[in-house]
């Protein structure tokens, strides 16, 4: 390097200007595939048991275990699959968790207990296991627990996305300016929705959405391409995935028929709702029972096979975000 040149450097510099040629950010072969993540259950549940015990949501707001990567990209990364951040909330009878509302969408997917009721801008959704609430940007939630049983849940969020858009902000109650919410009742009759005023907000107006009525869907579901049959959960209103930045499925695996192979851009975490079996991701195999949670992060190869007659599994990803910014890539192979 000339003397020049490098004197022209330092006038870039000072003028925070920097010479593309001399990037090589754009062109860095691809990282390697973060590997995917376990969490059984039966491991999990007396680790959750010690949180029940040294906690409380009115010491720490929500008694949430996250589930984290062992690699954080940096010191604030508490991702569990890039874009999604999953933990385990539990509430013990008698106990609330003050409402709040935050920008990130947030689901929540039963698995244990009964009795529990979150509240979504006024509307009480009961938590029964294997339901999906929704809990979207910026409504008001909160949880309470009028049963006998400690209930337990799978909290996912898009945490991480809103975290790099500079978009996290955060509200504590008492609540205010709450909207009108609509009966999920109104949305009971298949192939009927209500006339609505006007729909302003970018999710569904279903709150709940019960395991059973996912299963008996999920029944009669046509066997896709990669051999699973799948169900969505959808905004009744359009169709369209229940949240903007995270969408959720219900996928069955049948005994003797493993699923082809996806490879994606998009981000997965799982949960097992019904059966045993495994799936192999990038160069790790997984076997999994109910209620185990594991993540598929982009650019893994996926495929799972059931070893009970049927299995199936929760799936929440980015993967509609993904398709409607024109950038989701996916294959089936052999
Ligand atoms: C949150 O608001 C809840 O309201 C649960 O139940 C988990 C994880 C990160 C950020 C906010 C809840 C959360 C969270």
């Amino acid at each position: 390097m000339t003397q020049d040149y490098a004197e022209l450097r330092q006038a870039w510099k000072a003028a925070n200007l920097s010479p593309l040629w001399e990037s090589t950010t754009a062109h860095k072969p691809p990282p390697r595939p973060d590997p995917a993540l376990h969490w059984g259950w039966d491991h999990l549940r007396p680790l959750l048991e010690s949180a029940m015990k040294v906690t409380s949501p009115e010491a720490v707001e929500r008694r949430v275990l996250l589930l984290v990567t062992p690699h954080p990209r940096d010191a604030d990364d508490e991702a569990t699959a890039r874009t999604l951040a999953a933990g385990i909330q539990m509430l013990l009878p008698g106990e609330r968790a003050r409402p709040h509302r935050h920008t990130m969408n947030a689901l929540r997917f039963v698995l244990e207990g009964s009795g529990a009721t979150t509240l979504v801008d006024g509307k009480a959704c009961p938590m029964d296991v294997g339901d999906l609430i929704l809990t979207p940007a910026w409504t008001w939630h909160e949880h309470q627990h009028t049963g006998t049983e400690p209930t337990m849940w799978l909290d996912v969020l898009d945490v991480p996305l809103h975290l790099w858009l500079g978009n996290v902000a955060f509200q504590p109650g008492p609540i205010n300016d709450a909207p009108v919410t609509t009966p999920d009742a109104a949305f009971s009759a298949a192939n009927v929705v209500p006339v609505m005023q006007a729909v302003g907000a970018p999710h569904s107006p279903v709150f709940r959405y019960p395991y059973a009525d996912a299963v008996r869907a999920l029944r009669h579901a046509p066997v896709l391409d990669d051999g699973t049959r799948q169900v969505r959960y959808a905004n009744p209103l359009t169709g369209g995935s229940a949240m903007c930045l995270m969408d959720a499925l219900l996928m069955q695996i049948e005994k003797g028929r493993p699923s082809r192979p996806v490879l994606t851009n998009s981000n997965s975490v799982f949960c097992v709702t019904e059966g045993e079996g495994e799936s192999q991701i990038g160069g790790k195999t997984i076997r999994w029972r109910p209620k185990d949670i594991f993540s598929v992060p982009q650019h893994n190869p996926c495929r799972h096979t059931a070893f009970s007659e049927t299995a199936r599994l929760l799936r929440v990803s980015d993967r509609d975000a993904l398709n409607r910014l024109g950038i989701l890539k996916e294959k089936i192979s052999e």
